[in-house]
Parts: structure tokens; C-alpha cells; sequence
């Protein structure tokens, strides 16, 4: 299957350690791809343009992490979310959080990004106390033991977002008041599937 991705890119990372996690890693035909680019390579494929995007049969190409996500899931036959009922339920309310904070981490980078002058002090506000907010909710469920089980779509997701804020945003000290959080995220970020997709640079 094509996978159009960058190295850099968070979602497409997450697709990456879904995969891995799954044993469907091998399946996954690499495609390195431009972005916000008019000629590139993805656009044939998916007119959307964004990472990551996953061909799954001729003419049917996927877009969203989490959607590409569910699919390799159902493919490997449930692995990483509960097929149904309740504790389904509860695992893509998990996972909405998870991927709901990566948004925001990503929001709040860009509005960082901006010249000083144009930085919005309401739009870093609406983020830090978005994350604050998650954070506490993720230190909540580390300290009740929700993520001591086997690995599921929603740690992946939380997994790939501390590691962008460590990387990307390092001034912000999210392990301050949520140490329960930190220690799973360090044994995490331990696993395979993560160190055979570290980010370059
Ligand atoms: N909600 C999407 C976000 C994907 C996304 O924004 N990817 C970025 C790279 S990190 C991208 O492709 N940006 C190019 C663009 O927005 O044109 C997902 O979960 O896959």
C-alpha cells in the first residue's frame, strides 16, 4: 500500500506506529511527498494534499490519521481498539482527546511562529489552557492505570503528541504536575515502533 508521508510530519508518524504496532509496518510502501506544493506527488493521488494518505486499493486512497488508523486496525483484525461496545466506545473517547491535543500543540506551534508583533495572546491562551486541560485529564487515567493495559490506538496518539511538544515546543515543562504521565510516556516512547520512527531533526 502507498503511504504518502513526510519524516516530520506527527500524523503521519502515528500511522507509521499503528503499523508497527499491528505487524503491518512491512505493507506500507514509503512515499516521500511535498507539501503546500502545487506539483506534488500526492495530489494525483489525493487532492486533499496532507499527510498521511494511505492507497488502500486502486482509485481509494485514504486521508486522516485517525481513519487510516481504524483501517489498519480492522485489516489486522481489532488489535488496538475493542471491535465494539462500551469499552469501544470509551477507546475512540480516548482517542478523540489524544488527537484533539496534537491539534492543539500544533496550533499553538504555529501561532508561536508567528512575528512576534502578530502573535495573538488569546490564541496562545485558548491552546496553553487547552493543553493544561488534556494534560490533567491524561495524568488523571495514567494515575488510574488506563493506559497499564496492552497498547491501543489512543496511547499511540498521546505517545506521538508528547513527543512533538518535547521536540517542538521544549520550553513547555508538561511533565510539571503530571509526573504518573511522564513515566508511561518514557516507557512508551521505549517501544520499537517508536525508536524506528524518530523524526529527523
Ligand atoms: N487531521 C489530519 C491532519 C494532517 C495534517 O495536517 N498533516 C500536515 C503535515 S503534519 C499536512 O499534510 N499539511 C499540509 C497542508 O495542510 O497542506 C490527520 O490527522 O491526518
Amino acid at each position: 500500500m502507498k503511504f504518502f508521508h513526510v519524516p516530520t510530519s506527527p500524523f503521519a508518524r502515528k500511522a507509521r506506529v499503528v503499523a508497527a504496532e499491528l505487524g503491518l509496518a512491512d505493507r506500507l510502501e514509503l512515499v516521500t511527498v511535498t507539501l503546500r506544493d502545487p506539483a506534488s506527488a500526492l495530489l494525483p493521488f489525493n487532492p486533499v494534499g496532507r499527510v498521511p494518505s494511505l492507497e488502500v486499493a486502486p482509485g481509494t486512497v485514504l486521508s486522516e490519521s485517525s481513519l487510516i488508523s481504524l483501517h489498519l486496525d480492522a485489516e489486522a483484525g481489532n488489535k488496538l481498539l475493542p471491535a465494539a461496545g462500551p469499552a469501544r466506545r470509551e477507546a475512540l473517547a480516548r482517542e478523540g482527546r489524544a488527537q484533539g491535543f496534537l491539534d492543539g500543540v500544533i496550533a499553538w506551534l504555529r501561532e508561536t511562529r508567528r512575528p512576534a508583533d502578530k502573535q495573538l495572546a488569546a490564541n496562545l491562551e485558548l491552546e496553553t489552557s487547552r493543553a493544561g486541560r488534556c494534560l490533567d485529564v491524561f495524568e488523571r487515567e495514567a494515575s488510574a492505570g488506563t493506559y497499564d493495559g496492552a497498547v491501543d490506538m489512543a496511547q499511540v496518539t498521546l505517545a506521538i503528541a508528547l513527543d512533538f511538544v518535547d521536540r517542538r515546543l521544549p520550553g513547555f515543562d508538561w511533565r510539571k504536575g503530571h509526573p504518573r504521565l511522564a513515566a508511561w510516556f518514557q516507557r512508551f516512547n521505549a517501544r520499537p515502533s517508536m525508536t524506528a520512527t524518530v523524526p529527523p531533526a
